[in-house]
């Protein structure tokens, strides 16, 4: 039995592997119900260990042995030892070549780690911890190794046999069988191993990289769906120019190959030259996909193309070192979408993401620093927090050093560590290196927890022409302050911005000037200012902090109308409707009339009417803040009052603006056969912004117009942006479209999968009751994570149901999560974190959400992944 209680593996706690394995040989059989797999392994001895005369201790999890070999000789039962996640052999010689042969079921394999079946064939999935789960392995990213695979599969069910590196070899075998052989060039880490045997259909195109190498690109997907593929290979060849272009890194490999998978447990997997990806990260057609998962498919293409170099080539010591890769990627994938569709637009939806995911994941029990300082589960370490705020940390190293020494930053880095498993320090030392600023205050990011608060309060001195901003920082868990660049701007009366002059410093610095946070408070003193100014601060949200500005209410409508910086020109909008509602659930609360102040609503107006010049911008700045982002500013948390004061602004605008709205609706139509570019897409984002603000009235006329906008939409984006307003209204529309939908599209999975999310996030009442009864529909599947998410996920992301008062939802989702674990508990992990923000809550939530909490970990059997997740909770 394992032990129910795992430690903790600790960041202090490193030392080297004791053995390293220069090359591993594998044979794969698949027959059925059974994988067989022979391994032979060059193992030695690591100079660098600390003690040479430690046992070799290889990983190994849900494999039945068959029998083991040292250097051609088969080891006794007395030489080895083997338990629920170890081989032992005590005695191994200085270099010796081990040879294991082990058996297992991959349709067996319902937790989607290791090898395992899903509809078409076979698939793996390693990081970070499933090549054990194939053959026993050190499985630690510091163990490198040259692979060479040879699989063998029927020949009528299996006809694609793949795995990493080039096919060296293939034939045909006895009973209509076949193999292939395949060879990585390049030594990896084992959580970088992938095979695929499987039935599957090949989009392929060639590539001559900048400096003239040729390459095969290749995207397999489902039969059947060749003419969703396209977009896919489209993305990957502008990731690939972008990479040469801005990084000056190229594809190192005569092949690579993209297959996509109806199971997966995330979006995607960057395996060295065969990435694995989720199909809803790789399958579109303007019929089935909106602009939003073209954008997704194109963000996650570049970023698993871009880890071949921020990963594979220089990968992770250990996972402590998680962002080294993942923050460092992100950076990528966000300049990336930013270059290619609006670098505004796609600022505000990071930063979106940031304050709903992982603002609150930081304040809640998972909170962990981007490098984290231990761990009991590495999947429940995949976060919001190493992955975007790592990012964050990245982008505020680019903004200190500037793009040319940030690139020369980058270009040390490859020299110094190409082919080595490094640490978040490598990476700092070598940006420092390059750039000679000095980084050691922002290094201080990587081992603090939590969400800075930025307080500023500026005076204007106008006998002096002067403005003193005055600036501090708490993280309040003491410790030296953090370096944080904050962009700030001055804009005059007249809404233009005033040229930045710094006391004592000679030379003008534009209007955006970056200051350097590095003490606790700190003074500014800008000079020749000739009127009183609104500082607009955090340009381009510059840190990953809570700022207060110490800002009124005029000056907020102010920079929403005139500030140059488009993020802060959102920012004070979203600001301002924060206001708003919150005053809002405080007189609904009350028993009092919500008020919505006048000089609000007309520069909403005026949004609308300057929506032309760029629409996917207005449509930003006419999206309220998100429930769950209410949710964060509030003391005690009131889903129902933050929901209900939301709705009523929503529809105040809706009525005042009606003709407007519909005007927009009208005028911003896209004709023309469709593309997912920027501006078609923003086009129709502000179109179904306004569909949205107009059905917040849901009025016969909202409903009978949405409805036909159902009807006659002919892309996905329209139908789905008319299925879910009707799918948050009552009226008899709403059955009417589910069934259509329905009826057009049950055989396309992911598109199944959005018509059951918008019932399941619907903010009408009975919701849960809705849920459940979707859970015993024939096409619910709790062993497919699309579609578990899309129900039970979705679910309880909800701000009004999940957190129902009478902890109906509570009690749902804890019995679903205990249902998954016993499936697959990464899945079951990230639904458990749905409780993360419990203590949140009044005190009768809270009740509920403990008791809730407690059912779960009672649990028989319960998983390490949730135990974690539901420990941390519980406290
Ligand atoms: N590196 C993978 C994530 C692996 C998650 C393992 N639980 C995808 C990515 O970040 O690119
Ligand atoms: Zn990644």
């Amino acid at each position: 039995m394992r032990d129910p209680n795992p430690k903790a593996v600790l960041l202090r706690d490193y030392t080297p592997p004791a053995f390293l394995i220069d090359s591993v040989d594998l044979d794969v059989d698949v027959r059925e119900k059974q994988a067989t797999i022979r391994s032979r392994l060059a193992v030695r001895r690591n100079p660098a260990a600390k003690d040479a005369a430690q046992p070799l201790v290889l990983d190994g999890r849900h494999l039945e042995l068959v029998s083991v070999a040292i250097d051609g000789r088969a080891l006794a039962p007395g030489e080895y030892t083997v338990d629920e996640d170890h081989l032992r052999i005590a005695e191994a010689p200085a270099a010796f070549t081990l040879e294991a042969v082990v058996r297992f079921d991959p349709w067996a394999n319902t937790r989607l780690e290791g090898f395992y079946a899903s509809k078409d064939g076979l698939f793996t999935q390693c990081e970070a911890q499933g090549f054990r789960c194939i053959t026993y392995f050190i499985d630690r990213p510091d163990v490198m190794s040259r692979y060479t695979v040879t699989l063998h599969a029927g020949r009528e069910r299996f006809p694609h046999l793949l795995a990493n590196g080039n096919q060296v070899a293939k034939g045909e075998e006895d009973g209509e069988r076949h193999w292939a052989k395949w060879e990585d060039p390049f030594p990896k880490p084992s959580y970088l191993f992938a095979m695929v045997a499987a039935k599957l259909d090949l989009l392929e195109e060639g590539f001559v990289t900048r400096s003239g190498r040729k390459a095969l690109l290749q995207v397999y997907v489902e039969p059947g769906k060749i003419d969703q593929a396209g977009f896919a290979m489209h993305a990957l060849k502008k990731a690939m120019r972008w990479d040469e272009a801005v990084f000056g890194l190229e594809l190192d490999l005569e092949r690579f190959m993209i297959v996509a998978v109806g199971d997966f447990n995330m979006g995607a997997m960057e395996n060295k030259g065969l990435n694995i990806f989720n199909t809803k990260y790789i399958l579109a057609r303007p019929d089935t996909a909106t602009d939003y998962d073209y954008y997704g498919i194109d963000k996650v293409v570049a970023h698993e193309y871009f880890h071949n170099w921020t990963g594979n080539r220089v990968t992770c010591r250990d996972w402590f070192q998680l962002t080294l890769k993942e923050g460092l990627t992100v950076f990528r994938d966000q300049e990336y979408s930013a270059d290619e569709y609006s670098r505004a637009v796609a600022r505000i939806q990071d930063v979106r993401d940031l304050r709903a995911y992982q603002f609150p994941e930081d304040a809640g029990p998972m909170a962990h620093p981007v490098r984290p300082d231990s761990y009991v589960e590495i999947n429940n370490f995949y976060t919001a927090t190493v992955y975007e705020k790592g990012a964050e940390v990245i982008r505020m190293i680019y903004t200190l050093l500037g793009r040319e020494p940030f690139r020369k930053g980058m270009d040390l880095y490859f020299e110094r560590h190409d082919g080595q498993a490094v640490t978040c320090d490598d990476f700092t030392q070598a940006m420092q290196d390059a750039s000679g600023v000095d980084l050691s205050g922002l290094r201080r990011w990587y081992s603090r927890a939590g969400t800075p608060r930025v307080t500023a309060r500026g005076v204007y001195d106008e006998a002096a022409q002067a403005f003193t901003l005055t600036v501090g920082q708490s993280l309040g868990q003491g410790g030296e302050p953090l370096h944080i660049p904050l962009a700030v701007g001055l804009v005059g009366p007249d809404g233009v911005d005033i040229p930045l002059r710094l006391e004592g410093d000679a030379a003008a610095s534009g209007t955006t000037r970056v200051l350097d946070l590095r003490e606790a408070e700190q003074q500014f003193r800008f000079v020749e200012v000739t009127a009183r100014p609104v500082p607009s601060l955090l340009r381009g949200f510059s840190a990953p902090v809570v700022l207060d500005g110490g800002l009124t209410d005029a000056d907020l409508t102010h920079l929403m109308t005139h500030d140059s910086d488009p993020f802060n020109r959102w920012e004070a909008g979203q600001v301002l409707a924060t206001r708003i509602i919150l005053a809002g659930v405080e007189a609904l609360k009350a028993g009092k009339p919500m008020e919505v102040p006048t000089a609000y609503v007309e520069a909403v107006g005026r949004i609308l009417a300057s929506a032309s010049r760029d629409p996917a911008f207005a449509a930003e700045c006419l999206a309220l803040p998100d429930e769950a982002i209410l949710a964060e500013q509030m003391e005690v948390a009131d889903p129902d009052a933050i929901h209900e004061a939301r709705r009523r602004l929503k529809r105040e605008i809706a009525e005042r603006y009606r003709t407007r709205f519909e005007g927009a609706f009208r005028h911003f139509t896209v004709t023309g056969p469709y593309s997912p570019d920027a501006n078609a897409a923003g086009r129709r984002s502000l179109r179904n912004a306004s569909l949205g603000y107009l059905m917040a009235i849901d009025d016969s006329t909202a409903r009978a117009l949405t409805f036909l906008e159902y009807r006659r939409a002919e892309n996905m984006t329209d139908t789905m942006a008319a299925l879910e307003c009707l799918a948050n209204s009552a009226g008899a529309e709403r059955e009417r479209a589910l069934g259509m939908f329905y009826e057009k599209w049950k055989d396309e999975a992911l598109v199944v999968d959005k018509w059951f999310r918008a019932q399941a996030t619907s903010d009408l009442p009975k919701t849960l009751d809705r849920v459940k009864s979707l859970l015993a529909h024939p096409a619910f599947d709790l062993r497919n994570p699309n579609r578990a998410r899309a129900v039970l996920h979705a679910f309880a992301g909800t701000a009004v149901h999940f957190h129902a008062a009478d902890g109906e939802g509570y009690r749902f989702v804890a019995e679903q999560v205990v249902a998954l674990d016993r499936i697959n508990p990464q899945i079951a992990s990230r639904l458990a974190r749905a409780f993360d923000r419990w203590k949140k809550y009044d005190a009768g939530r809270q009740a509920h959400a403990r008791g809730a909490l407690e059912s779960i970990r009672s649990a028989e059997g319960l998983s390490s992944d949730v135990g974690e997740v539901v420990g941390r909770a519980l406290g």
